[in-house]
């Protein structure tokens, strides 16, 4: 045992000997902060394997570089720093986290005044007793060298060796790279979540890759200026299209639910599956809705994604801007740019208040940052929600149901009118989502795992809406509230739907580019209650004409405003549809553009061949989309809004804004300031909850009959 003591004192008496012992100190600090301190929803044992090794390569390569100095003091000196500024890094990270449940960016650092809105003073509150495990180490070096039970190695270390240990360093960190490659493709370039990047890369690495960010982005900031505005102003108001007097503000002052249907695509709408000679509607609910009078639905309504998808998806709806061309828009810019987006406008024309209620982390697309921006005032992610198991949840977050039930004890305490968006995930690829009692729905039977869940995980969304609804209408909020629903974008990937084609009466031999195409339509409804001038609208648009549309049925013209898509009502509306996906495509009622070849849309035959008036037409139609895209990117990485003053609209004020465990509380004291004066749906109830009006049956319990068909095992109907 003593000998074994006396070889590690000899060990880190050598150079290298102390800075393996350094990385090894490190590693163990890293490792305790991630599982301690640090939340990064770890799934698979791969992610877990990943995020004991990350901290290893970088820290390694970094301290190695000491190894290169031959005077002793440099060198211990240099060791010491960069050790203590990895350790810094990782401290104030631990400290952070406590409080945004996010790391650290450069940009947050560098806006320090928006970090300390919510930290400032209370950082001392935020120490934890276990934090003495962060510096322990110093104490115990110091304490060693002092009593010279450590001493100084004074021998230069072989320049060759300490290459080694650079090229393993880098080596390591090329393989810590691609198994995060191989768990998230894209992880870099798409950005998704700064939890996703530390988990898989460390702290070190996140924080180089976040500073190129900040760099990219304030470049191209700090060169635009408000003259580029004008030219965008300039094309906004040709391009405007007025409210059809019929409907304009026929929605005014009501509520505004916002249901984003996940991965829904437009072909699920009045769809029935065939399985076994037996067929099954997918989803009852939401066909009902399609149909009914007081719903204005579109059936050309087309999706205008890139790689930021979901975020881009709210990008578009929520401010009539496009996402980038690379990466996602709030990934990238969310954090900082000024917007003109719904809950802003909405609160600063009508006093509308504002929120968001999703199952997954709050950092996933940098949500937690990017809805500031956009007005909204509350956000009430995971962390706000159940405990997440493996029954009730997924990798993307709560099942729906769950969702929506965890929703309501923060919904009910909103002043009305007010703004509010749901972003349901269970029908989210690999479509493998429902468990237990929510499993039933039958799976199709093709060759493709991820198409056959699809429908049964579509139906589970399609359950969980009706029974929201049914609980805005036993809770009385229905007939105040204008409830919009869309699919942000396709759930069945292209190089998948030869396999999808039979589903859909199809031959996958002749399968286009145009087929294609056509499934890039989602679901667009606006239901408003009691109205009755609803019908099935095939005008052509996307996903950027969402915000005029509804803002007119809300009674706010957006002639003011900095928005780039069309009321799909009006009658200027001129249906041209730019496909962000791939540069220069388009759809229109007379001829889609996809994958660089030409259709005629109506009969799908391609055109190769156009004569002069078609080419002119086709040139109009590219030219239209390259335009609208090029204005928006303009805006988008200029952060130009920042120099409008003609909207009206004050910027948002941030300070106000901090998404904090406390919500709740602010909720209640606002309530009680007004007293009489509230208009909560709380207050409305006789100051009592309406959780218990919530009410979630499993598939289950809705279709014994399924139980008996199946034959299977457990006929059990267990309650929650
Ligand atoms: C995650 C969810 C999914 O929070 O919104 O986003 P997606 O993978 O569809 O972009
Ligand atoms: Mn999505």
């Amino acid at each position: 045992m003593k000998k074994v003591g006396k070889f590690l004192l000899n060990a880190i008496n050598t150079r290298l000997g102390f800075i393996l012992t350094l990385v090894l100190i490190y590693w163990l600090k890293t490792v305790w902060a991630y599982n301690v301190d640090f939340k990064l929803d770890l799934d698979t044992s791969y992610q877990y394997i990943l995020m004991l090794i990350n901290p290893i390569p970088l820290s390694l390569l970094l301290m190695g570089l000491a190894l290169y100095i031959k005077n002793t003091k440099v060198f211990y000196i240099t060791t010491a720093i960069v050790y203590t500024l990895l350790n810094i890094l990782l401290f104030t990270n631990s400290i952070y986290f406590r409080e945004f449940s996010d790391f650290i960016t450069v940009n947050a650092a560098l806006a320090s005044s928006k970090t300390s809105a919510g930290l400032g003073a209370s950082a001392l509150n935020l120490l934890r007793p276990w934090d003495i495990l962060y510096i322990a180490d110093y104490l115990i070096f110091i304490a060693a060298f002092s009593f010279k039970k450590l001493s100084f190695d004074q021998r230069p270390f072989n320049k060759r060796a300490g290459f080694a240990i650079t090229a393993l360093s880098g080596l390591l960190f090329s393989i810590n790279l691609f198994m995060a490659e191989v768990d998230r493709p894209e992880l870099l370039s798409r950005g998704f979540s700064n939890v996703y990047i530390v988990r898989a890369l460390g702290l070190p690495a996140f924080t180089a890759y976040s500073a190129n960010q900040t760099y990219q982005t304030n470049k191209i900031r700090s060169e635009a200026t408000s003259g580029e505005l004008k030219a965008v102003k300039k094309y906004v108001q040709k391009h405007y299209a007025k409210p059809n007097p019929k409907y304009y503000g026929i929605a005014k002052g009501k509520n505004v639910i916002v249901l984003h249907l996940e991965s829904f695509q437009q072909f699920l709408i009045d769809y029935k599956l065939n399985v076994d000679n037996k067929e099954y509607e997918v989803t009852p609910f939401l066909n009902s809705l399609y149909h009914s009078k007081e719903t204005f639905s579109f059936s050309n309504f087309f999706h205008q994604v890139k790689a930021g998808k979901t975020s881009d998806a709210e990008t578009l709806m929520e401010t009539s801007l496009f996402g980038l061309n690379q990466g996602s828009f709030f990934v990238q810019y969310g954090g900082d740019n000024t917007q003109q987006a719904a809950p802003h406008i909405l609160n600063k024309t009508q006093g509308y208040s504002s929120a968001v209620f999703h199952g997954n982390i709050g950092t996933f697309w940098n949500r937690n940052n990017a809805y500031k921006q956009l007005g909204y005032q509350n956000f009430f992610d995971q962390s706000f929600m159940s405990k997440m198991t493996k029954d009730n949840s997924f990798q993307y977050g709560l099942n729906d149901k769950v969702m929506f039930a965890d929703s309501i004890k923060y919904l009910e305490h909103m002043q009305q009118p007010f703004y509010t968006k749901f972003i349901t995930v269970s029908n989210h690829y690999p479509y493998q989502s429902l468990s237990g009692d929510d499993k039933g729905f039958p799976l199709a039977k093709t060759e493709d795992k991820t198409i056959n869940g699809y429908f049964a995980t579509a139906n589970y969304l399609d359950s969980a809406i009706k029974n929201f609804f049914d609980y805005l209408k036993a809770s009385g909020l229905y007939n105040n509230s204008v409830i919009v629903m869309y699919g942000d974008h396709y759930g069945i990937a292209d190089s998948r739907n030869t396999d999808l084609a039979p589903l859909l009466g199809k031959d996958s031999q002749t399968w286009t580019e145009y087929n294609n195409a056509m499934l890039q339509r989602v679901p667009y409804m606006i239901h408003i209650p009691g109205m009755n001038k609803g019908f099935i609208n095939n005008t052509f648009g996307g996903e950027v004409d969402a915000l005029p549309t509804l803002l007119h049925l809300l009674g706010v013209d957006t002639k003011k405003y900095v928005e780039l898509g069309q009321d799909l009502l009006s009658p200027d509306n001129k249906q041209i549809v730019a496909f962000r996906h791939s540069q220069g495509d388009y759809f229109s009622p007379d001829y889609t553009s996809f994958s660089g070849r030409v259709y005629n849309t109506k009969t799908g035959v391609e055109i190769t061949n156009p004569d002069e008036a078609t080419s002119a037409k086709l040139k109009e139609l590219r030219d239209a989309v390259d335009e609208q895209l090029k204005i928006s990117d303009k805006i988008q990485t200029g952060d130009l809004l920042r120099f409008d003053k003609d909207s009206g609209l004050s910027s948002t004020d941030l300070k106000s804004i901090t998404y904090k465990k406390d919500a709740l509380d602010k909720l209640k004291e606002t309530e009680e300031k007004l007293g009489k004066k509230s208009t909560s749906l709380y207050t409305k109830h006789g100051d009592r909850s309406t959780q218990d009006l919530y009410k979630a049956p499993s598939y289950k319990e809705l279709h014994p009959e399924a139980d008996n068909e199946q034959s299977t095992k457990s006929t059990s109907n267990k309650k929650k």
